[in-house]
C-alpha cells in the first residue's frame, strides 16, 4: 500500500468510526403495538389452562427493549371481542395517568408516545379496574431501557435472561381473594409454575444455561400482587445487583436482594470458570419458592449457544 492509499484508508476508517458513533448516539423511535387478548393460556408444564387476560396472548407480555433517549411509539388495541376495558401503565414513562394510561374499551385503541429518559428495568401492566385482577390474570411485562454504552461499572454480559415472577390465583373471578392474598396457590415464573425447574417438576423441559465463567445478567421483575421477593441464587452469589436496573445503583457481592411489588432489579452472576455448576435462582420466601419460583441456571461448557443471546432472553 502506498502512503497516499494508506492515508485514504485511514481517513475512511476514521470517518466510518465517527459515523457509527453518531448512529449509536442518535435516539430512535421504537414502534410497539400490543393487542389485549382475553384467552386461555397454559400456566404449568403439564398443560393446565387458565382463563387469562394478556398482551398479545402470552403471560408475560413481550419484552420491550429500548435505549436511553429513545421514543416509544405505542399502540394498544382492544378488540371488540373482549369483554373488558384494558390499558397499559409503563413504569418507564413519565406521562399523565389519566391520559396515556387511561382504559381502552373493547373495539377501541389507544396511541401515545413517551421518551425513555431513565435507564433501568421497569414493569408494565394493565391498570384497568379492578387492577388487581388485570395483573393477576396476566397483563404485565418488562421494559428494559439500556444505557447508551456499556462501561466498566456496567459491563456487557455474556448472556441475558428476563425473569418475571407473579402470584397465581386459580379462581380468576375472585377479586376479594386477590386483595386479601388468600387465594393464591402458586408462583409463576415467566407465566408458568416451575417453568425452568426440572428438579422440582418432572414435566419441566427448560432451564437457563451459561458456560462456566460467563457473566449472566438476570433482569428480574416482581409482578406479584401482594408479596415482595427475596431474590437469591442458591449455590451462587450475585456479583452485582443493579437496583432498579440502573448502572448508577450498584451493589456488590449480595446473597439475597429484596424486590418490592411492581419493582425490578438487574442481577449479575458469574459462576466459577473452572467447573460446571448448577444454581437455583429462587424467591427465598419459602411459600413462593416451593410453589413454583425456582429457576435452574446450568453452567457447563456445552451450554446451548443460543440461550440468553440476542432476542432469546425470555426462553
Ligand atoms: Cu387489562
Amino acid at each position: 500500500m502506498t502512503k497516499t492509499k494508506q492515508l485514504i484508508f485511514m481517513g475512511a476508517a476514521v470517518a466510518l468510526t465517527a459515523f457509527i458513533g453518531v448512529q449509536h448516539a442518535v435516539a430512535k423511535t421504537v414502534h410497539v403495538t400490543m393487542t389485549a387478548m382475553e384467552k386461555d393460556v397454559v400456566i404449568d408444564n403439564k398443560g393446565t389452562k387458565y382463563p387469562a387476560w394478556t398482551y398479545d396472548g402470552s403471560i408475560p407480555g413481550k419484552v420491550v427493549r429500548v435505549t436511553e433517549g429513545d421514543t416509544v411509539d405505542f399502540t394498544l388495541i382492544n378488540p371488540k371481542e373482549n369483554k373488558n376495558s384494558h390499558s397499559i401503565d409503563f413504569h418507564a414513562a413519565e406521562v399523565d395517568v389519566l391520559d396515556e394510561f387511561a382504559g381502552v374499551k373493547p373495539g377501541e385503541s389507544k396511541h401515545f408516545t413517551f421518551k425513555a429518559k431513565r435507564v433501568g428495568l421497569f414493569m408494565y401492566h394493565c391498570g384497568a379496574g379492578p387492577m388487581v385482577q388485570h395483573i393477576a390474570r396476566g397483563m404485565y411485562g418488562a421494559i428494559i431501557v439500556d444505557p447508551k454504552a456499556y462501561t466498566a461499572d456496567y459491563p456487557k454480559p455474556d448472556r441475558e435472561y428476563v425473569l418475571i415472577q407473579s402470584q397465581f390465583f386459580p379462581d380468576a373471578e375472585n377479586v376479594n381473594a386477590m386483595l386479601e392474598n388468600s387465594g393464591w396457590t402458586n408462583s409463576l415464573i415467566n407465566g408458568k409454575i416451575f417453568n425452568y425447574d426440572p428438579v422440582h417438576d418432572a414435566n419441566a423441559t427448560k432451564v437457563l444455561m451459561s458456560k462456566p465463567g460467563e457473566r449472566v445478567r438476570i433482569f428480574f421483575v416482581n409482578a406479584n400482587i401482594n408479596m415482595p421477593v427475596a431474590f437469591h441464587p442458591i449455590a451462587g452469589i450475585w456479583d452485582r445487583v443493579y437496583q432498579n436496573g440502573s448502572p448508577k445503583n450498584i451493589l456488590h457481592d449480595m446473597q439475597t436482594y429484596g424486590v418490592p411489588v411492581a419493582g425490578a432489579s438487574t442481577f449479575d452472576i458469574v459462576s466459577p470458570a473452572d467447573r460446571s455448576t448448577n444454581v437455583a435462582i429462587v424467591d427465598h420466601t419459602m411459600s413462593a419458592a416451593l410453589r413454583g419460583a425456582i429457576t435452574i441456571l446450568m453452567n457447563r461448557p456445552d451450554a446451548d449457544p443460543t440461550l440468553g443471546k440476542g432476542d432469546n432472553i425470555l426462553p
